[in-house]
């Protein structure tokens, strides 16, 4: 098996520290943010600053007794929605530097940064530029393990926390597990923790030093990849989870249409949707495509790549133009459809950065405008008063949409398949096959 460089990322007391982010004058303060706020007895706790955690107070205690803990700690309510969007910031973050990234909460992921090496540095490197990525851009800290596997990454990471950094170097796995307590080994419950202490295994070194045939004996198929764990392999990739191959928006129109002034407005709207779901996600697509329908009903679609992979606007919408353009002289047109593939590659992504660094900053500015206030706040000109339907919807269907979320932790996101406005029911994901991409 080669090396591979893993990272686990944890934001530290999550929830909280967004409303110290927020909120100025809680910061260095005991908070607590849990149910309703402080008037819901038998709520829990969700999370508690560092400065709660002095009092003892940690997630999933009551808040009753929290109180009894700390009268003087700030109680909030869980403000589900500020949680998402900063997940959903620190995610983007995490993706520029591999696109193996695998989100497992709200507030973690890891990452494997094996092949970006040569554009970003070693774990070591990348690991500290996220952490100061993530505390510039998002206001949070993180705290960070670098390893060869999965498992070790995740306890390192949880080791020096708040704003840790942790490197265990290949190699050293077993011996950087073997003083830990057993319980934090996965797979490691109560119970089996009190049958291992049956053989005096307290430590994981103990486990790892155990005669293999008798923990299989002892506890089967489950025993052999526990001694394997304590031993520091763990075979497990990262899983990039199920990454979308296109994304796209389609229009019809209310009556068909000749008139070139719409058909314009039209693609650049469905452009300017295409790019704004293709940013959250972390993903810039390399080839366009255009569907035209006529009224007839004959659907036509046309191609090309991209000399360079974008997440802009304009790229998308000329090269949408200039497919239409020949296509649609004449014709009567009844639908029309914008479609970005060919997604990702981080490689790529380095050559964009080095050439439009400026306008990046904008549209990312205006990204967070259209975050922070709304979709639709920030528009271009042309596309006012058009008449068009927004064109940011998002499409729950899609895993680049999805990813783009982060995970989901409470249910208050508008139900996935609610009817929305008119857009939703014209807009749908095009997924073209391979071999027309
Ligand atoms: N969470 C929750 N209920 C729990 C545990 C967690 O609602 N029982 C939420 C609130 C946390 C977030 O998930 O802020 C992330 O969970 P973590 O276990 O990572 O805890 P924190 O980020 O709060 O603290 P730490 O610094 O230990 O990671
Ligand atoms: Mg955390």
């Amino acid at each position: 098996m080669t090396n591979r460089t893993i990272l686990h990322v944890d934001l530290d007391a999550f929830f909280a520290a967004v409303e110290q982010r927020d909120r100025p004058e809680l910061r260095g303060r005991p908070v607590v943010v849990g149910g309703a706020g402080s008037e819901d007895a038998r709520g829990v706790v969700s999370a508690a600053s560092y400065e709660a955690r002095r009092f003892g107070i940690h997630s999933a205690m009551s808040l009753r007794e929290a109180y009894r803990r700390c009268p003087d700690a700030v109680f909030l309510p869980v403000d589900g929605r500020r949680y998402q969007q900063a997940s959903r910031d620190v995610m983007a973050i995490l993706r520029r530097f591999t696109p193996l990234v695998e989100p497992i909460s709200i507030d973690e992921a890891f990452l494997d940064v094996s092949a970006s090496a040569a554009l970003f540095g070693d774990g070591p490197t990348i690991a500290r530029r996220i952490k100061t990525e993530v505390r510039e851009e998002v206001g949070l800290t993180a705290s960070v393990g670098v390893a060869g596997t999965k498992l070790v990454a995740k306890i390192a990471s949880d080791l020096r926390k708040p704003d840790g950094l942790v490197v265990v170097s290949w190699g050293e796995e077993a011996a950087f597990l073997g003083p830990l307590p057993i319980g934090r080994l996965w797979g490691v419950g109560e119970k089996t923790a009190a049958a291992l202490a049956e053989y005096s295994v307290r430590t994981i070194g103990d486990l790892a030093a155990l005669p293999p045939d008798l923990v299989v004996r002892r506890f089967g198929k489950h025993g052999a990849s526990l001694v394997e764990r304590a031993r520091g392999l763990d075979p497990d990739p990262v899983h990039d989870g199920d990454p979308a191959k296109s994304v796209g928006h389609e229009h019809t129109f209310d009556v068909d249409t000749s008139d070139m002034e719409v058909i314009e407005r039209t693609l650049l709207g469905m452009a300017e949707g295409v790019a704004g779901r293709l940013r959250p996600a972390g993903v810039r697509a390399g080839t366009v495509t255009v569907k035209i329908r006529d009224d007839s009903f004959r659907t036509i679609t046309r191609q090309r790549t991209l000399t360079e992979p974008t997440d802009l606007t304009d790229p998308i919408y000329s090269t949408a133009l200039a497919l239409a353009r020949p296509e649609v002289r004449g014709m009567r047109v009844r639908l029309l459809g914008v479609t970005a593939s060919n997604l990702g590659e981080r490689e790529q992504l380095s050559l964009f950065d080095a050439t439009e660094p400026r306008h990046r900053r904008a549209v990312e500015a205006a990204d967070s405008l259209r975050r922070r206030y709304g979709e639709g706040t920030v528009t271009r000109g042309r596309l006012l008063g058009a008449g068009l339907p927004a064109p940011f919807e998002r499409d729950p269907r899609n895993p680049l949409d999805r990813r783009s979320r982060g995970v989901p932790v409470d249910s208050d996101e508008p139900p996935a398949d609610q009817p929305g406005r008119d857009t939703q029911a014209d807009t749908e994901v095009d997924e073209i096959p391979p071999d027309e991409a």
